[in-house]
């Protein structure tokens, strides 16, 4: 039985439910209960705060763990990150009120800093020898330079509208996190099994996330080029079509390439594209 933490609720509680959903496990919403377990794999779910997550995988009471990167840094436990999941995209940054003038992290000297993050931050500062004053806050962090309790902040900025409501700019961004995956050091080999076993499965999910199964019609006089298009996991299908002079070719693309591609394929005579998510993917 492998025993899994993940967040009670909050931003990561959605998508660590719905990557082991996509992962075939079955278990009941656990919004009321502190630990649940999976109907059809050996795993064990502890729903918590992020912030206690690191500490109960390095104490082994939870053998994995779903949690931002920025909380795995911040609290700083002798734990392994051994996937990156793709969700909970944030930055680690410093903000200055906007009106300010900043010419560079020295503009930071003897300023105050309020921070949810003060491992993260005093890093930064002293690894760009900068001295400044760290006020540690646990919420509402942006509000800080304008009350008067700070002259900066260091917090988790994604779309930035939060600074700016609240007056501010980012200046530094010191990390860059999204949630992963992260285990205790002491696994044994059923534990190592089982972890391969879930792993498998989120490459499947994060894999399939990432590619478009893609169908098309083409001219038979034009089929090389198109094929020469598409790579496929292989090589792609070609299925003759009842009228002759055309046939349906069947390809994988990935998310990256597929307008590029949609468009060189329309060019080059490709009729009636299809584009269809995939589930799960297996190479
Ligand atoms: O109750 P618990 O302690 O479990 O939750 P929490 O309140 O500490 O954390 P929660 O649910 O807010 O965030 C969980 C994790 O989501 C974080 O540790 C990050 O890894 C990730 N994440 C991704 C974010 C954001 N994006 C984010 N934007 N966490 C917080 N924010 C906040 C930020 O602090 C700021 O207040 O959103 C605001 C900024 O957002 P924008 O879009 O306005 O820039
Ligand atoms: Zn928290």
């Amino acid at each position: 039985m492998l025993k899994l933490a993940i967040q009670k609720s909050g931003r990561l509680h959605d998508d660590s439910m719905r990557l082991l959903k996509e992962c075939g496990i079955n278990i009941s919403n656990g919004a009321n209960k502190l630990k649940t377990e999976a109907s059809n794999f050996p795993l064990q779910v502890f729903f918590l705060r992020d912030d206690d997550i690191p500490q109960y995988v390095e104490d082994a009471v939870a053998d994995i763990g779903v949690v931002g990167e920025n909380v795995v840094y911040e609290k700083n436990k002798s734990v392994e990150i051994v996937e990156r999941l793709g969700f909970g995209k944030c930055r680690l940054s410093i903000a200055v009120v906007r009106g300010e003038q900043y010419t560079g992290v020295q503009s930071l000297q003897g300023r105050k800093i309020a921070t949810s993050y003060p491992f993260l931050t005093r890093q930064f500062l002293s690894k760009n020898h900068v001295q400044a004053e760290i006020h540690e806050i646990s919420g509402s962090v942006e509000i800080a330079p304008g009350i008067g309790l700070a002259d900066a902040i260091c917090d988790l900025v994604s779309s930035g509208s939060t600074l700016l409501t609240n007056g501010l700019k980012e200046v530094e961004t010191i990390l860059h996190s999204e949630a992963v995956l992260i285990r205790h050091k002491s696994f044994d080999d059923i534990q190592v099994g089982l972890l391969n076993k879930l792993l498998f499965r989120i490459h499947a999910v994060k894999k399939a996330s990432n590619n478009k199964y893609v169908l098309l019609n083409a001219p038979t006089d034009k089929l090389d080029e198109i094929i020469s298009l598409l790579p496929g996991m292989k090589s792609p299908t070609v299925l003759p079509l009842a009228d002759k002079g055309w046939s349906s070719v069947h390809s994988v693309l990935s998310e990256d390439e597929f307008w590029e591609k949609i468009e060189r394929l329309k060019a080059a005579g490709a009729q009636g594209i299809l584009v269809v998510p995939i589930e799960k993917m297996i190479v």
